[in-house]
């Protein structure tokens, strides 16, 4: 039976989300626009089959297809980024992180990874996790100038000496270089691990530095600038293929989602088309576009400015808070999130700062023209952040750019 036919209550809900993905500016720096091939996949059978263990060793009758299907997915993410091994199992970014934790370092260990609120993860070793009760995690921060302080993470790799050194942000905007990192870490004799979700499609693309061939680990998701299915992903050096493999299963997951791994295998194989070249580049020179409008309307940008996808923005010298930007910018149609600044003076759930980025509005093919645009309304909705009616309009305006640049057309549940 159709869903539409069985249950309407999902499917009004699913209808009302598509409207919301259509309408709106979905501006999330970690959210995009996945393929129709992807939903496909994502859709497929392929959900219906269990298949524990890893191809040609499972513990399953009947995967002859799902190997197929998985080993795709293995040998595309292999040559997308040049890796030697790759586990396409992790089911998010969180779990690809915590299985690279397990397989590489031991509980009580140290790992050197960056402080949150200057754009690293919760995974990363925040004190509310689990995982900071496990390892011992020291933090590094930015300098005062916003950038990468490698001084600081030499000292600190010096001073504690790290089993694991940790880079790759959330909410950074400016590129790493992996090779001084990779330097500290031999010096030390510390493993290294990049956490490259959010920029992932950039770094498929040719778009930014690559770790892989220099890392031991680089783990990721697929769902961001990768333009896949929600999942993650763990790349790494032959020599910790077993600890790896192992680490994922059976050591914290159970049953691989090869629908999943299905849509992952399709959406690396349009990363691999040189189409997804020139979208990793248009999704740079958006950001640089947005960045130009913020730096002219007097806004203040977090790390100088972007080299990637995202921007994140101090918004309380415009005399709002990230919550109160978050909640008007919701009501004119464009959808971003506030995101703690550097040494956040405020708290988490009402920071200082908005986080946004390009990656799904460049995928609906708006270009350079669109962003001044765009630029100019977010301000505009930030000023009139009290003013309902005012904020409709702009929502009425967003709507009218919207429909330029269509999205699903011909989908509806
Ligand atoms: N939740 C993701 C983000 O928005 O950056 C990171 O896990």
């Amino acid at each position: 039976m159709l869903l539409s036919e069985y249950d309407k209550a999902t499917t009004e809900a699913l209808n009302r989300e598509l409207v919301r993905q259509q309408e709106g500016l979905e501006m999330i720096p970690s959210e995009n626009f996945v393929s129709e091939a992807v939903l496909t996949a994502l859709g497929s059978i392929a959900t219906n089959k269990y298949a524990e263990g890893y191809p040609s060793k499972r513990y399953y009758g009947g995967c002859h297809e799902i190997d197929v299907l998985e080993q795709l997915a293995i040998d595309r993410a292999k040559e997308l980024f040049g890796a030697e091994h790759a586990n396409v199992q992790p089911l998010s970014g969180a779990p690809a992180n915590l299985a690279a934790y397990v397989a590489l370092v031991e509980p009580g260990e140290t790992i050197l990874g960056m402080d949150l609120s200057h754009g690293g993860h919760l995974t990363h070793g925040h004190p509310v996790t689990h995982i900071a009760k496990v390892w011992n995690f020291v933090r590094y921060k930015t300098t005062p100038e916003g950038l990468i302080d490698y001084d600081d993470i030499e000292a600190k790799a010096r001073e504690h000496k790290p089993k694991l050194i940790l880079v790759g942000y959330s909410a950074y905007s400016r590129e790493i270089d992996y090779e001084r990192i990779k330097s500290i870490a031999d010096e030390v004799g510390a493993l290294t691990m990049a956490d490259i979700a959010h920029i992932a499609g950039l770094i498929a693309a040719g778009e930014m530095n690559n770790p892989v061939p220099i890392f031991d680990v680089v783990t990721t998701t697929t769902h961001k600038t990768l333009r896949g299915p929600r999942g993650g992903m763990i790349l790494c050096k032959k020599k910790h293929r077993k600890a790896i493999n192992k680490a994922v299963f059976p050591g914290l997951q159970g049953g691989p989602h090869e629908n999943v791994i299905a849509a992952k295998a399709v959406a690396f194989k349009e990363a691999a088309e040189p189409e997804f070249k020139e979208y990793a580049r248009q999704i740079k020179a958006n950001a640089k576009a947005l960045e130009s409008v913020f730096n002219e309307r007097g806004y203040k940008l977090m790390f100088g400015g972007t080299d990637n996808h995202l921007l994140l923005i101090d918004v309380t010298p415009k005399g709002v808070t990230g919550a109160q930007a978050e909640a008007a910018l919701d009501k004119a149609g464009i959808t971003v999130n506030k995101n703690s600044i550097p040494d956040e003076p405020r708290s988490p759930m009402d920071p200082s700062g908005i986080r946004l980025g390009t990656p799904a509005i460049t995928t609906r093919g708006m270009k350079e023209e669109e962003m001044k645009q765009i630029g100019a309304w977010i301000d505009e909705a930030i000023q009139a952040w009290e003013d309902d009616e005012k904020l409709e309009a702009i929502r009425q305006e967003v709507k009218g750019l919207t429909a330029r640049f269509p999205l699903y057309p011909e989908l509806k549940y």
